[in-house]
């Protein structure tokens, strides 16, 4: 058996905050640091070590604080330095750490150093982004499309040529080559970590390195090619990554994950090495794209129900291959996702708790860092886009353009209900706090509708009532704070054909983990606890069937 070893980022359970939709302290509608900073105290008491906020520095918002106009500025709406300082202090003095968004491959187009490199050719900061002439016609220097739909290039006037964007237009990518440029992003780090924060969650991180070619990508829609080959895990990633760690990340005790698009579990094995030489762990997404593959044309658009056998196989390579290598990470969702409950639970008022739990288990008695994404611990599910005035995101509002009104490709009645399936602003209805107008997130009038489901799904309801995902998930947390097999233990797989049960082992020294989750809303055969022994650590039944697990029934057993 391989011992691992300790540090305290293996220990932690993460709480994921994106402050727009948390809690808006003044009733401008937009969640705010203060708003975070009066829910402390709920974040102590569901037990989470370490939260990752989402970015507050200064921007324009067109992509929700991913696109930074001055890293070393707090947002306009979501206060000042001085309530960060408060938020920051007061996160410590009950124990929490706070680790940031640290978005570094791009910059908002209205950055003081783009504003400057648009100028002219020769202008100092020409070089920090990545500038190219169009091909002979005049059109862009490739068939790439962003990410966010459309070209991923955008010609400027002033400047005379084309910028790179993988994202908006509004988010020009820097150019990593420039040694200033990753300079300029270490000083930066540096300077928050004198602060006092705890880490870094690195926006898509493994986007950094460009192949130098630029080489026009595979045409999938029949529109644009697809660019992910030529940006992800790019040749001088590592080199950069490295670099970055040696100037900053080792002078500090941090916690670092990066958000790896594209990422194969060899290579996040180079990423989060156990040396230590670049990242502490990263974010893979394959088991949120297995139900994105049916219909490819439309990209993330096309979705099916999960499909448990071939997410089993995603999740359980991950256990395996990373285990002695590097340490992983585990969530369901983010800000970027569905709501778990809805994508891979059931969310019918019959079954939204049970399958919330079997979920929150499954994924927090795996071996690494569990990540929870606000309201997931309340087991707040997707909405229901009827219109088009119901989407928000940057993201489905090009993807809306492109594929609807553009390009005629698809009905408006179907890219609403592929938003209501996969859509991003799924994640950023405003946090359920209690069942009075607007669910206690706002005063005013929320900047997105909140979930009409609040009177139904909120804290105030949950954090009372002893059967909640709520107080479910303070059980899992703290279990996983007092069993070191949940930590450090070894992931076996068990029942690998099973069509309806997840379930595996982790193993440490004499301890044995036995954790067996039924996926589906039928009860089905299960004998794997018949002849167990062992103290039972948690279920979302308070009694079991010999010989079957109920429906969404989850049971973990310690055998000691
Ligand atoms: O959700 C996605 C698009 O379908 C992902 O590919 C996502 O764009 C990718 O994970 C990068 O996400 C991160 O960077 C984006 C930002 O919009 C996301 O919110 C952020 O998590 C650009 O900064
Ligand atoms: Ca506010």
């Amino acid at each position: 058996m391989i011992k691992e070893k300790k540090n305290w980022w293996k220990e932690s359970v993460v709480y994921q905050i994106y402050p727009r939709s948390f809690a808006d302290s003044n009733g401008d509608g937009i969640g705010d640091l203060n708003g975070i900073t009066e829910h402390l105290d709920y974040l102590k008491k569901l037990g989470i070590d370490v939260i990752w906020l989402s970015p507050v520095y200064q921007s324009p918002n067109d992509d929700n604080g991913y696109d930074i106009s001055d890293y070393r500025a707090i947002m306009t709406e979501f206060g000042t330095m001085a309530d960060f300082d408060r938020m920051l202090e007061k996160a410590h003095s009950l124990g929490i750490k706070i680790v940031m968004d640290l978005v570094v491959n791009h910059t908002s187009d209205e950055h003081a150093w783009f504003l400057e490199s648009r100028k002219s050719k020769d202008n100092p900061y020409r070089d920090y982004y990545i500038w190219k002439d169009g091909k002979p016609d005049g059109s862009a220097p490739n068939n790439w499309q962003s990410f966010f739909s459309g070209s991923a290039w955008q010609y400027d006037e002033t400047a005379g040529q084309y910028y790179l964007h993988c994202f908006t237009k509004k988010q020009p990518d820097l150019n990593w080559e420039n040694e200033k440029v990753r300079n300029e992003v270490f000083d930066m780090m540096t300077w928050w970590c004198e602060k006092g924060i705890d880490g870094f969650r690195m926006d898509v991180i493994s986007a950094l390195s460009k192949d130098p070619a630029y080489p026009d990508g595979p045409v999938r829609d029949g529109l644009y090619g697809d660019l992910t080959p030529f940006v992800l895990n790019g040749p001088h990633i590592h080199e950069y990554l490295q670099e970055m760690n040696e100037k900053v990340l080792s002078r500090y005790d941090l916690m670092t994950v990066g958000e790896t698009p594209g990422v194969s579990p060899a290579e996040a094995a180079r990423y989060a090495n156990s040396d230590g030489t670049e990242l502490n762990m990263v974010f893979h997404f394959e088991h949120v794209n297995e139900d994105s593959v049916s219909t490819p044309v439309l990209g993330k658009w096309g979705y099916d129900h999960p499909d448990l056998k071939k997410l089993r196989v995603i999740l359980n390579k991950w256990q395996i291959e990373l285990e002695g290598k590097a340490w992983g990470s585990l969530y369901w969702d983010n800000h970027d996702q569905p709501r778990a409950v809805s994508r891979f639970g059931n969310d019918a008022p019959a079954y939204r708790v049970r399958s919330a739990k079997m979920l929150g288990t499954l994924l927090h008695m795996m071996k690494g860092t569990p990540y929870i994404y606000q309201g997931e611990e309340l087991g707040m599910t997707n909405i229901t886009f009827t219109d088009t005035s119901d989407f928000r995101d940057v993201e489905e509002i090009n993807a809306y353009k492109q594929y609807v009104v553009d390009n005629h490709m698809i009905s408006a009645e179907e890219m609403l209900k592929c938003f209501s399936a996969v859509g991003r602003d799924n994640a950023r209805t405003p946090m359920q706090w209690d069942d009075s107008e607007n669910a206690g997130f706002s005063f005013g009038t929320p900047w997105i509708p909140v979930n009409p489901n609040y009177r139904e799904i909120n804290a105030k309801a949950a954090v009372s009532d002893p059967d909640s995902v709520f107080c479910y998930y303070q059980k899992l947390i703290s279990l996983r704070h007092e069993n070191p097999v949940i930590v450090y233990g070894e992931f076996r797989p068990l029942l690998e054909d099973s069509d309806t049960i997840y379930a595996y082992e982790r193993v440490l020294d004499q301890e044995t983990l036995t954790v067996a989750c039924n996926w589906t809303e039928k009860e089905v055969p299960c004998t794997l606890f018949d002849a167990l022994s062992g103290t039972e650590l948690i279920s979302n039944y308070s009694t079991h069937k010999a010989g079957v697990l109920q429906p969404y029934e989850a049971r973990v057993i310690l055998k000691k």
